[in-house]
């Protein structure tokens, strides 16, 4: 069985790098991290060694199709709410939301959507080819390291940001929750430190955000910017403009409400296989649902 730093290390340190990756990694700058013992900087940005590997492959492999849609986030910045309510949308015809038999009540938003770097770290392998179409698929890869097929084709790219207070709150719980004995440890202070400087999966923060916030203005029929608080906000009013951004047509008001509800916090966190399932690698699903508020960081710390 998995014990919790052992589903850390499965999920973002791999203990067995392919021997490229070990070459490349030892070239390059690195810093002992917070979230897990070692952080590597790659083309300008911090990364995980499990999660670097896979984005190694992912830019040798991954053939983006026109047609494909892309979730793109920081960690802890709305991901898996994000995963669920494009799922929904999308599969509305297929899979009636009021339905009752609905993938999301019994499936993990995670295992409905692959996760690039994740697969290509855990999958080297994997046919992403034999996903059906449209492709739906997310990352947390910056901008600048994406493959190159996905810039220079007309797929689809649906950005969403979270305040950073929030997000590093929910990504210091997420490693406190999972508490891998090398990082235990780290006092509060030293991780707010490490994350200002950007060390962090995917930092620095703001040139994540800011390299797709520019991608939005300048190609908006590629790059849809969206944020978490506002998805808080407005949650219907956000998803008809993804629906719009995506071209997957006219959703009824009763449709919107209905998706709102099925992949709402409250409705995701209570459900058997988010309380008490897990994924693949041993991770706990109910890691991904904690608070679900935005401005909480101050009274959670
Ligand atoms: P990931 O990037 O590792 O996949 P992600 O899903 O982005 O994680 O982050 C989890 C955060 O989203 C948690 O925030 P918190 O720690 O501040 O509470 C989690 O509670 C929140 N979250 C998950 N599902 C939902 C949802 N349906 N609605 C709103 N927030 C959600």
């Amino acid at each position: 069985m998995s014990t919790p730093s052992s589903v850390v290390n499965d999920y973002l340190g791999s203990e067995d790098p392919t021997q490229e990756t070990r070459d490349l990694i030892s070239s390059l700058p690195s810093e002992k991290g917070w979230l897990v013992s070692h952080l590597y900087q790659f083309q300008g940005r911090w990364h995980t060694q499990a999660l670097l590997q896979g984005l190694l492959e992912c830019q040798k492999h991954f053939e983006a199709k026109d047609s494909d849609i892309i979730l793109v986030t920081n960690p802890k910045s709305g991901t898996t709410w994000l995963k669920a309510l494009v799922f929904s949308l999308l599969n509305r015809h297929k899979f009636p939301v009021s339905s009752g038999n609905h993938p999301l009540l019994d499936t993990n938003p995670h295992l409905l959507i692959p996760f690039l770097e994740g697969v290509y770290h855990e999958f080297p392998d994997f046919d992403f080819s034999k996903l059906p179409s449209p492709r739906l698929m997310n990352t947390h890869i910056p901008l600048l390291s994406l493959p190159e097929s996905v810039k220079s084709s007309s797929c689809k790219i649906v950005y969403c940001c979270r305040n950073p207070k929030d997000m590093f709150v929910s990504l210091w719980h997420f490693r406190k929750k999972l508490a891998p004995e090398e990082t235990a440890d780290c006092p509060i202070e030293k991780a707010i430190e490490a994350f200002c400087q950007g060390k962090f999966t995917s930092g620095p923060f703001w040139d994540h955000v800011l390299e797709y916030w520019h991608a939005s203005l300048e190609n908006p029929n590629k790059v849809l910017f969206v944020t978490y608080e506002e998805l808080k906000k407005q949650t219907g009013d956000t998803i008809k403009k993804i629906a719009e951004f995506l071209g997957c047509g006219f959703v009824g008001e009763e449709e919107e409400r209905g998706i709102v509800k099925l992949c709402s916090f409250e409705s995701l966190s209570s459900s058997e296989v988010n309380r008490e399932g897990k994924l693949p690698n041993g991770m706990e699903t109910k890691a991904f649902f904690r608070k679900g508020d935005v401005g909480g960081w101050g009274d959670t710390l």
